[in-house]
């Protein structure tokens, strides 16, 4: 007896807001004050996401969409993948394009820290190729994964230029614990945004009309309506810099007064001096020897590197 779709939880129910808690706690009792980008996305947050993927000035979204385009073929081939891994997977737009370019039989493992996103996004799958076999995992792939037995050789991806969200230790912890799940046969798609003129990259996270802004002080709207903090979020002004030295951009949140906050879930009250910055992200831009170096210290070598007729974004390929 075969069932299509099955979900594999290998968070415990309360590990969000346990992770929370202990998140908010080091990141707003340490200096200089930061909180990690994985608390942004509630629902709104992942609404305001998808419409900052739809501004003009954001490109990234575009960019690797015109290399999913143009080059799944080429992907699917190289790989001849029977099962497709995707980490992080949220809304799985893009990686229709993937599995449509993969024969069946497939088997695709959306792995993602949001039940709803998993489900939903599976079930419309399923319901337009019926021979398609989901295993859905509830799991957080900054840890290391334990995937559920699938046919080889596995094509793991990891879209969006999300590994520019870990600080460059992590990242190397990341891709360490994806090449230890790695089989010989199997192959890594790694997307990155790319190093370009500042301008271009400040406007990508400070767009015109705000939208970015908003995202930002969502993650403050979750700390209040999670562990009862009482963040004014017009007491903060949206921040976007970036860092030449460590080639990433800086989401910030500045007050914009001298301010004591309460968080009861946490018995503990924070203070922010006037001017004062809490940093909420780093997205890193990438060159195209600092990728094929950080694969190779994890032990794996790349073997393809497209590009958008811009030269934004990079998809990689890469192999044990
Ligand atoms: C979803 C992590 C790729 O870093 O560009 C968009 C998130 N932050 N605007 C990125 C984001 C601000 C985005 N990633």
């Amino acid at each position: 007896e075969s069932h299509p779709f099955q979900l594999t939880r290998t968070l415990p129910e309360d590990a969000t807001g346990a992770a929370l808690r202990a998140d908010v706690l080091n990141g707003l009792t340490g200096t200089p004050k930061t909180l990690p980008p994985k608390w942004f996305y509630d629902a709104r947050g992942s609404e305001l996401f998808e419409e900052i993927t739809r501004l003009d000035e954001y490109y990234p979204t575009r960019a690797e969409r015109e290399i999913l385009e143009r080059r799944a073929a080429e992907i699917a081939a190289a790989s001849g993948a029977r099962t497709l891994v995707e980490l992080g997977s949220g809304s799985s737009e893009k990686t229709r394009l993937l599995l449509d370019a993969l024969p069946d039989p497939l088997t695709y493992i959306p792995v993602d820290v949001s039940e709803s996103a998993l489900t939903g996004a599976a079930r419309t799958l399923i319901e337009e190729r019926p021979k398609l076999e989901v295993h859905a995992l509830i799991a957080d792939f900054t840890r290391p994964l334990d995937l559920p037995a699938a046919p080889g050789p596995r094509l793991v991806v990891f879209l969006g230029g999300t590994i520019g969200n870990l600080l460059p230790a992590e990242r190397a912890e990341f891709l360490a614990s994806v090449a230890a799940v790695m089989e010989p046969g199997d192959s890594l798609l790694l997307g990155t945004d790319l190093v370009k003129e500042e301008s271009v990259l400040v406007r990508a996270y400070d767009d015109e009309a705000g939208v970015t802004a908003e995202f930002n002080k969502n993650v403050l709207a979750v700390i209040d309506r999670e562990l009862g903090a009482d963040f004014g979020l017009d007491d903060f002004a949206h921040v976007a810099r970036w860092d030449a030295e460590h080639e990433w951009i800086e989401m910030r949140l500045r007050a914009r007064a001298d301010l004591t906050v309460k968080i009861p879930e946490l018995d503990l009250v924070v203070r922010f001096a006037e001017g004062e910055e809490l940093r909420t992200e780093i997205s890193a831009k990438f060159r195209r020897e600092g990728v094929r170096a950080e694969l190779a210290a994890a032990g794996l070598t790349a073997t393809h590197w497209w590009t958008d007729a811009d030269g934004r974004f990079a998809l990689s390929l890469a192999v044990l």
